[in-house]
């Protein structure tokens, strides 16, 4: 069987553990070759450090991307997380239009903001470009505040701590079931967190959860998108990846707050891979 192949347009941010750092060694430990399309070239991220540095790559997006098609690579999907910029925006739905299609995923992470605000670089303009993109995936996995943000209603209206409730906002952001939804976030039970997951092949929603953790830790949507990603292309159904995804994001969380790594930091998730490793070729699925 030929290795699943992952077009991943992210960013490379050298410290804080976030997009490129977080899906190159996840997806390469599942077993799935991830070909990075780096988006901009940051020192760190920007959450939690001052006057970080910002190499925009835009430019060198579409020429990365004609090279490629021009030697016939093709991918099981194309995986896009955080955005620069609109431009970039629009790029990468481009991009997801040449590369995607049948026989590859689309899988948009709407990457945003989190726990009820936009990221200090996404400005409304920005938010609507993430929205267009979105339009166009396959998967997305929107936290709260993205989701929020895709539907347009305010962050503290949309609780995610009822089954039916969850069922409607995944319907919704499904938009007539043309995409999957993994809405992450939810907590139908003290002391857990998972997420809705609305598979649109079977039209059903169904829910996974993990022990809640206390502790926020940057990258921890970028670990379960990752995971998320790599199982989807080796063959898993959305929710066992989006089960797989929930449980080793929260032992990351556990790993990372008994190590007691600074927040921005981000999620201390090295030391576990070989776990994830061992888990894929561990579980029943024929790929
Ligand atoms: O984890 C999302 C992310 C990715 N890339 C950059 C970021 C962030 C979140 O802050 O700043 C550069």
């Amino acid at each position: 069987m030929s290795t699943p192949r992952v077009a991943a347009v992210h960013d490379l941010s050298g410290f804080g553990r976030c997009s490129l750092t977080i899906v190159l060694p996840t997806l390469s430990a599942m077993g799935v070759q991830c070909c990075p399309l780096p988006t901009a070239l940051l020192s760190t991220h920007t959450g939690g450090f001052q006057g970080n540095t910002f190499l925009d790559l835009t430019d060198q997006m579409e020429p990365m991307a004609d090279h490629w098609r021009a030697e016939g690579v093709c991918f099981d999907a194309v995986y896009t997380g955080f955005m620069g910029s609109r431009e970039q925006t629009a790029l990468a739905g481009t991009l997801l239009r040449s590369f995607g299609g049948p026989g590859c995923l689309r899988i948009v992470d709407p990457v945003m903001g989190d726990h009820g605000r936009p990221y200090r670089t996404y400005t409304p303009e920005m938010c609507r470009a993430m929205a267009e993109l979105a339009a166009q995936a396959d998967v997305i996995t929107p936290n709260r505040t993205e989701a929020a943000l895709l539907l347009g209603v305010d962050y503290e209206a949309l609780k995610l701590d009822a089954a039916a409730g969850c069922r409607g906002r995944c319907e919704a952001l499904s938009l007539g079931g043309r995409r999957s939804v993994v809405l992450k976030g939810v907590s139908l039970s003290p002391g857990t967190v998972g997420a809705a997951c609305f598979d649109r092949e079977t039209g059903r929603v169904s829910f996974v959860s993990a022990p809640l953790v206390p502790g926020q830790f940057h990258g921890t949507g970028d670990l379960f998108a990752s995971v998320l990603t790599g199982a989807l292309v080796r063959g898993r159904s959305l929710a066992e990846a989006a089960a797989l995804a929930a449980d080793f994001t929260a032992r990351c969380v556990r790993r990372t707050r008994e190590a007691g790594t600074p927040r921005r930091e981000g999620v201390d998730f090295e030391p576990l891979l070989w776990r994830l490793g061992q888990r894929m070729e561990e579980s029943t699925c024929l790929s």
